[in-house]
């Protein structure tokens, strides 16, 4: 093989820290470790990046992200081999649910040991299956000569619709090795693909000819805003799931937001004459696993070929891009529809009688909620949640935000990733504090991270809604283990202590009434803050939650 004559001047190491920098990214999430050294080293040498060390892999990954979510652009996070890359597997599922631009780079043993069971330090031979399930796409970059084009392809993959996250294992001797001379570094520009004219043209005539029309926007029409919108202005009412709040905005009285299993709900859907389902899964948990009744025709506008017709049987299935789709389609209508004025109305209605009926169930907490509603959307603040019963009853639908971007929450419904989560969205957005509301169960799982929060001084308001308990465990056994709480009662710390401890500003509410000016001063204060909301002291919500799966009368997860 001819050899290229090259120009030594750097390690891979080197190489990559100064490709992560040069493609844009100036905030990075990791571990330190013997594996990951040469990278890390390099990125502390250049002080081109923001190396953010995390107290575990789990929190890197969920901090990376609610990083990616909330800036809209590449979240990365870096590992070592074996344990560290598994620590980081459970946050990198959710990420895979959530399709996060996300880069994992992790590592590997030594080339020559590597996928042979030769039992060195930190070696787990099937490390590649493991990240393969997980990753939207697995890359091993074999040798020094693989530099840029391996990191390009993976960049490019996080990137490019459907999003997702990446792993990237990088051998430690191939870090350590001489980068060969590369050109210019070129930032990866995603690829969206494009629907057919053809199908474009037939949706807009079935729009044309619906009296009722329905848009149901999912997480990937998040950059279809403008369209959306302009669609709605012109007579399409909107739906969304919890991942497509705010793509139209909820001030809008045609648009339901997410309370989109209710009976009213339900009723509109009868009514409807045509749906148009934009980059949505239709998860299980916002369609009665599937078995909620959908709007005919049903019509299904994805960037991810594989998702067409998979939840439910579609007219038609445009593989494109939400707003280069819904653009196209714009075009061809008219400036205003021929719909029924009723159905604006009539969203309005069943927005306005979901939510009622669900401030009814909170009892006491309608006063943190109401107050939330109010702030967050108002301070347009990232809108961070854990598992909790607050965020399943208003977090989830009620609470407003003025961006999708803003809305961050475990969709695989995984616990105890909030803590991490808030951190990410926190330095994604210097100018609105992240609000992160947090069960008591799920903290314990990530608390560990409060002490990053406090070192990277992240400008945050934890809101800890502690019941002691795993309340919505505790509600399911009521409901169908004749109370048998086994396992769901929970010792924690004394968070008060704890704050304390590491330099966590802390405040202790026993009463609703104190939540708006703890809330104040929450966010006027430099840095991160814990409301602890002790529920004990407050008292049960007015009707207790008992968590998926969901009966007819409502939202539930
Ligand atoms: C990773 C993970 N482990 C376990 C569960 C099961 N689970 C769902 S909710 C929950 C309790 C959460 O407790 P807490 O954070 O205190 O919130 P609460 O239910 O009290 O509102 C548990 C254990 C889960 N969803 N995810």
């Amino acid at each position: 093989m001819k050899m290229e004559k090259i120009t030594i001047t750097e390690t891979v190491g080197d190489f990559i820290a100064r490709y992560l920098a040069e493609i844009g990214v100036t905030t990075v999430f990791g571990v330190i470790s013997i594996h990951n050294m040469p990278i890390l080293d390099a990125i502390a040498r250049q002080e081109r990046i923001r190396f953010v060390p995390a107290r575990g892999e789990a929190g890197a990954m969920n901090m990376a992200d609610a990083y990616a979510r909330v800036s809209q652009s590449l979240g990365v996070v870096i590992t070592s081999t074996g344990t560290a890359a598994g620590n980081a597997a459970g946050a990198q599922a959710e990420a895979l649910t959530a399709g996060s631009r996300v880069l994992h780079i992790t590592t590997q043993v030594d080339i020559e040991f590597a996928d042979r069971d030769r039992a060195a330090i930190h070696d787990v031979p099937r490390q590649p299956d493991m990240l393969k399930g997980v990753s939207k796409a697995y890359f091993r970059m074999w040798d020094a000569r693989n530099a840029v084009g391996t990191l390009t392809a993976a960049v490019s993959a996080a990137l490019s619709a459907p999003t997702g996250p990446v792993s990237l294992e990088i051998p430690v001797d191939v870090q350590r090795t001489q980068a060969c001379e590369t050109g210019a570094i070129h930032a990866p520009v995603p690829m969206t693909p494009r629907a057919p004219d053809a199908v474009v043209e037939e949706i807009a005539e079935r729009i044309k000819a619906a009296k009722r029309p329905l848009l149901w926007l999912g997480g990937g029409a998040r950059g279809a805003s403008k369209e959306a919108s302009e669609l709605h202005r012109r007579g399409l009412g909107i739906v969304t799931s919890t991942n497509g709040r705010a793509i139209v905005s909820e001030e809008q009285p045609g648009n339901l937001g997410a309370f989109n299993m209710t009976p009213e709900a339900q009723e509109l859907y009868r009514k409807s004459d045509l749906m148009i389902v934009v980059g949505s899964r239709l998860r299980g948990n916002e369609t009665h696993n599937n078995a909620m009744v959908l709007p005919s025709p049903l019509i299904q506008i994805d960037a991810d070929a594989t998702q067409g017709g998979r939840n439910y049987p579609v007219e038609i299935f445009a593989h494109g891009d939400a707003a280069d789709t819904l653009g196209r389609i714009l075009e061809l209508l008219p400036e205003n529809l021929d719909v029924d004025p009723d159905q604006a109305f009539d969203i309005a209605k069943a927005r306005a009688t979901a939510e009622g009926r669900m401030r009814d169930v909170l009892g006491p907490y309608r006063v943190i909620a109401d107050e939330l509603a109010v702030r967050v959307s108002g301070g347009r603040h990232p809108w961070v949640r854990d598992v909790t019963i607050s965020n399943s009853t208003f977090g989830n639908r009620y609470v407003r935000i003025a961006e999708p971007r803003h809305g961050v929450h475990a969709l695989g419904g995984g616990i105890g990733q909030g803590v991490a989560m808030g951190i990410g969205a926190a330095l994604a957005s210097p100018e609105a504090k992240a609000v992160t509301l947090l069960g008591d169960g799920g903290t314990m799982l990530g608390i560990s991270e409060m002490i990053t929060a406090v070192e990277e001084k992240a400008g945050l308001v934890y809101v800890l809604m502690n019941d002691k308990a795993y309340g919505v465990i505790q509600n399911i056994q009521d409901a169908q283990y004749d109370s048998r709480r086994h396992y769901s009662a929970l010792a924690t710390p004394d968070f008060a202590t704890f704050c304390a401890s590491i330099g966590m500003p802390h405040r202790l509410v026993s009463s609703v009434d104190a939540f708006a000016d703890a809330f104040e001063e929450a966010v006027s204060v430099e840095g991160p803050k814990v409301i602890e909301v002790d529920m004990c002291a407050i008292g049960p919500f007015a009707q207790a939650f008992s968590g998926p799966p969901a009966g007819a009368a409502g939202n539930r997860t």
